[in-house]
């Protein structure tokens, strides 16, 4: 069968009806940004199923705005944290962060693939979008730059970014527990017992806080500015007024977050590093870490010269792809969930950054070299970077999209994932 098929069936294997997990065992829900890639790729295929994704997504939205990052649809003892322990009270139960709002980016695209089958739908969507993306505005960006709460939200769970964060929260009360992703994959290449622990204690507080936004982002064990979400939720702002305006609405209040947005950018960039960096939003310290989410910074059109130095650098250390970590530092590991690894669905994002700056070159070797992996090697959630051996799950959701939607080489795919 060829790996068109062969995606095109993993979506259809994954899809749950009307949602898609990201890969049977390990992760048996619907998360949020997973799902915004899927729609990507079914719309490759099926337009209708795309937009169904993305409603599915939106119908858990919470009073507040915020989207959660997972949705519990059916009960599955094969994971941890399940409902029972986020305890967030909604029907159906879900988790009480979110996740990056890739979601209005990829539903411009969707909507560019075909706007007759698109309009009714996008028009539905719309207000829950900005709805969304005000939650962000008003809850996540009083500091400026996007914050998070919880590593899980930023999507790269345990990258280097937020050691520092993590250091100031004290796991030792976390109380027993049994994890369930160990039990799916090679326990080495994810997170450590001692990571969890603080993440369970960051679950733990945001439900006895009954999930009030100002108290967890005033009193909670974390807090640090993001700089990947920051880029997406720019990029998000720009591509929803863009909607909005083909849909003759009044788009200034979206203009305005992301004028405030970009002008919180200087606050994230870190002179010595030459990058832009996540901060402590406790203390006031930067990361000093070089992680892909700064490379985002194309996304929004905010890269510079010290930054695509830094991103050549990293890049040209490793052969296929961009790396989660800087393979220069210490801490980074091939295989290590997010300290060092390439993600197919990261480097699909950067692509669209690249391609908005007019970088076709870097855009066309990003293409190559992840098309590369999924040849080698199939539809894994993600790769070492050094020597391209396949890590984490396998027949994974968002690898078989972005592979439909950009990876595999066809022109006119290409357009339609071009900026
Ligand atoms: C926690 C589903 C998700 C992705 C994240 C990835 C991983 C979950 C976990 O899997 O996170 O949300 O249990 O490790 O880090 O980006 O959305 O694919």
């Amino acid at each position: 069968m060829d790996l068109d098929e062969t995606a095109r069936n993993i979506l259809r294997q994954n899809d749950q009806g009307g949602y898609t997990l990201p890969t049977h065992g390990l992760y048996p829900y619907q998360w949020n940004w997973d799902s915004a890639f899927a729609a990507w790729g079914f719309a490759t295929f099926d337009q209708p199923r795309a937009w169904d994704e993305f409603d599915t997504l939106m119908a858990s939205q919470w009073d507040s705005g915020m989207v959660p990052h997972i949705i519990f649809h059916k009960p599955d003892p094969g994971y941890f944290p399940g409902p029972d322990v986020w305890g967030t009270h909604q029907t159906p139960a879900t988790s009480g962060i979110s996740q990056p709002p890739v979601a209005a980016i990829l539903v411009r695209r969707v909507w560019e693939m075909d706007k007759a089958v698109g309009k009714n739908r996008l028009e539905a969507l719309y207000p829950k979008l900005v709805n969304w993306h005000r939650w962000w505005h008003e809850v996540r960006c009083t500091h400026g730059a996007a914050a998070i709460t919880h590593p899980w939200e930023s999507g790269r769970d345990n990258c280097p970014d937020w050691d520092k964060g993590m250091a100031g929260v004290d796991g030792s009360g976390a109380g027993p527990y049994t994890r369930r992703d160990t039990g799916h994959v090679d326990p080495e290449m994810r997170p450590t017992k001692e990571d969890y622990d603080r993440y369970i204690t960051m679950v733990n507080f945001g439900r006895d806080a009954g999930w009030n936004d100002e108290k967890i982002v005033a009193d909670g064990p974390f807090l640090m500015a993001d700089p990947g979400i920051t880029f997406i939720l720019l990029r998000a702002h720009e591509d929803l007024a863009e909607m909005g305006r083909a849909l003759g609405k009044d788009v200034s209040e979206i203009e305005g977050w992301a004028s405030a947005l970009r002008a919180a950018l200087p606050t994230i960039w870190n002179e010595e590093l030459g990058a832009y960096d996540a901060k402590n939003l406790r203390t006031g310290e930067f990361a000093n870490v070089l992680g892909s989410g700064a490379f985002l910074a194309y996304l929004a059109g905010a890269e510079n010269d010290k930054l695509e130095a830094n991103l050549m650098r990293v890049w040209d250390a490793v052969r296929y792809g961009i790396p989660s970590a800087d393979p220069e530092a210490d801490i980074f590991n091939p295989r290590k969930y997010w300290r060092g690894p390439t993600w197919p669905v990261v480097n699909a994002l950067l692509s669209i950054g690249l391609a908005r700056s007019g970088r076709a070159d870097l855009e066309e070797r990003l293409r190559r070299e992840t098309e590369e992996l999924i040849r080698l090697h199939g539809f894994y959630e993600y790769f070492d970077p050094l020597d391209a051996t396949p890590c984490g799950g396998a027949a994974f959701t968002w690898t078989a999209a972005i592979w439909l939607a950009w990876a595999r080489h066809d022109p006119k795919a290409k357009l339609m994932g071009a900026a």
